[in-house]
């Protein structure tokens, strides 16, 4: 029953029950979306694990397939873990993935659909040639996985890229191949850095720049860049460069850190992602793996463990020098029921309930504009850490002059229970407007042994020329946050006793001592997704 459950979500993708991680393979086939994931058949704690598939036809709506693999052969009897898929010439879907065998080596294997003129691809057949890459020479066995999307040269060789550590450096190790079963190590990684530990699921695609379409893997020119992801430190950061094809190398602008002022996909939740071109609707889309921030023992009571993310287009922003993401479109098939106000003042101190939406099932949009920005408060040099600062929202920072406003979500009635997710304006030393949008757990839920971190990121926009805006995707036990029209996001879970379901309530909110004005709200019920079961294969009689 419902009741019993009231942190299942009604529109994010999950399995009816079980340990779920990484994405895998995502791809669009023939009209269909697949998305296979990492997933334990047996119980919600990792283990065994094995390919789990899903289809949709919008990305909204899913129905459960038999799974694509199980670990069956011995270089992956300790599962089958994540990689990617590949449409190759001649329209032939491909997936690659990593095997780890009883002691934890890892081997890069293949896999072909049965049948190709089969949209849903139920059946997938490992190549006999497994496994194809061997952890051999100076590579870690334990530390060689996650193969990417391969992409295509003018000289018809197919390159991947598989995350890796050597000597203390994370790399993304490059492999080229004629025929996608004989695979050659290139004599160098195509990027490395000796800051991040291993590299967790690698990602390398091409954006444009100043397009508004996505761009297909193999695109190697026009005005593009090309983005590098990495996995580590419980984050997906990413760097942006230019790629050159002719020798395979890859000149960043910026390097992996992870002091705070670094690039994430999104500054919560958020790990083992992977994008995919959707060449239906000329899109990237990129999935990730929402953890929980509750403990082992819970998610053995709840039976479930993990969500992925709402399905997000990724583009490169119009700066130039960051992505930006944004909900897929398709999304808002399941907004009902709209509330919208336009130009509230959100006094000094106040609290405005957003009415008549079903504030643990909503999407909401919000903007603000701020006047009197000039008692914005100064910000120290040294203040570059903005997960640090929204841990010290109340106490180091004194309370705001612009801000903390924004939303209190899944807050009971009478706020005991509440997680906000504001921002703050401050002016640093060169005259600059900062903008810090925060997601406080610490306030969640009134239950005890849940991790209730505090997340921060800075919004690279300029409050003096732009409202500042605010998406929130509440369902249950995730908030999806996006500022600036997705220049910095922020996943968090959460867990509150009293504001499930009907107790849930919604608020904007100001805190600091200037006003702010709300320009629009908007704010929508979500209706559920629709989830088919799982389809028993037929036995022949
Ligand atoms: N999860 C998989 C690995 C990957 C890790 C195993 C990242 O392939 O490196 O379930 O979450």
């Amino acid at each position: 029953a419902v009741s019993n459950q009231p942190y299942r979500t009604a529109f994010h993708f999950q399995p009816p029950k079980n340990w779920m991680n990484d994405p895998n393979g995502p791809m669009y086939y023939k009209g269909v979306y697949h998305l296979f994931y990492q997933y334990n058949p047996y119980s919600a704690i990792w283990g065994n694990i094995t390919w789990a598939h899903s289809i949709s036809y919008d990305l909204v709506d899913w129905v459960h397939l038999e799974h694509a693999l199980s670990p069956t052969e011995p270089y992956e009897t300790n599962g089958c873990w994540s990689g990617s898929a590949t449409i190759l010439l001649d329209e032939q879907p491909a997936i690659l993935y990593t095997g780890a065998n009883s002691e934890n080596q890892q081997f890069q294997n293949l896999a072909l659909p049965k049948n190709r003129s089969d949209p849903l691809l139920k059946d997938w057949i490992k190549s006999p040639h497994n496994p194809l890459i061997a952890p051999v020479d100076d590579i870690d066995p334990s530390n060689f996985r996650d193969p990417t999307t391969a992409w295509l040269g003018q000289d018809r060789l197919w390159r991947v890229i598989i995350g890796g550590e050597i000597g203390g450096s994370g790399m993304a190790i490059l492999y080229r191949s004629e025929d996608f079963v004989n695979w050659t190590r290139s004599k160098s990684p195509l990027h490395l850095s000796n800051e991040t530990g291993m590299w967790e699921c690698p990602d390398f695609y091409p954006v444009s720049i100043n397009g508004s379409n996505g761009l297909d893997t193999s695109v190697q020119d026009g005005l593009i860049k090309h983005v590098l992801k990495a996995s580590f430190k419980e984050a997906d950061h990413y760097v942006l460069g230019s790629y050159i094809p002719g020798t395979d190398t890859y000149s960043v602008e910026n390097n992996f850190l992870s002091n705070g002022s670094d690039m994430r996909y999104d500054y919560g939740k958020f790990y083992a992602s992977k994008s995919f071109y959707d060449s239906g609707k000329k899109r990237r889309i990129l999935w990730g793996w929402i953890i929980e921030s509750d403990s082992e023992a819970d998610d053995t009571t709840k039976g479930w463990s993990g969500l992925q993310s709402i399905p997000r287009t990724i583009l490169l922003g119009e700066s130039g020098r960051q992505l930006v993401q944004w909900p897929i479109k398709e999304l808002e098939k399941l907004r009902t029921k709209q509330v919208s106000f336009d130009d509230v003042d959100l006094k000094s101190g106040s609290l405005f309930e957003v009415p008549g939406i079903t504030a643990a099932q909503a999407d909401i949009e919000i903007s603000f504009r701020l006047s009197g920005l000039k008692e914005a408060e100064e910000m120290n040099a040294s203040w570059n850490d903005p997960q640090f600062l929204c841990k010290e929202n109340n106490k180091a920072l004194g309370k705001g002059a612009i801000g903390p406003f924004g939303l209190l979500v899944l807050a009971s009635k009478d706020l005991t229970e509440q997680t906000a997710v504001y921002f703050r304006v401050f002016r640093n030393q060169y005259d600059k407007y900062v903008v810090l949008m925060c997601s406080d757990q610490s306030r969640s839920s009134q239950r005890e042994g849940l991790e209730k971190a505090t997340y921060g990121a800075f919004v690279d926009m300029d409050p003096l020329r732009e409202t500042i805006s605010l998406r929130s995707l509440i369902d249950h036990s995730i908030i999806e946050s996006f500022g600036g029209n997705g220049k910095a996001c922020i996943t968090a879970r959460v867990y509150p006793k009293i504001a499930i379901n009907q107790e849930a309530h919604l608020y904007a909110f100001n805190n600091g001592s200037m006003d702010v004005r709300i320009t629009r709200l908007s704010g929508w019920s979500m209706k559920r997704a629709q989830v088919v079961p799982i389809q028993k294969r037929r036995k022949s009689p």
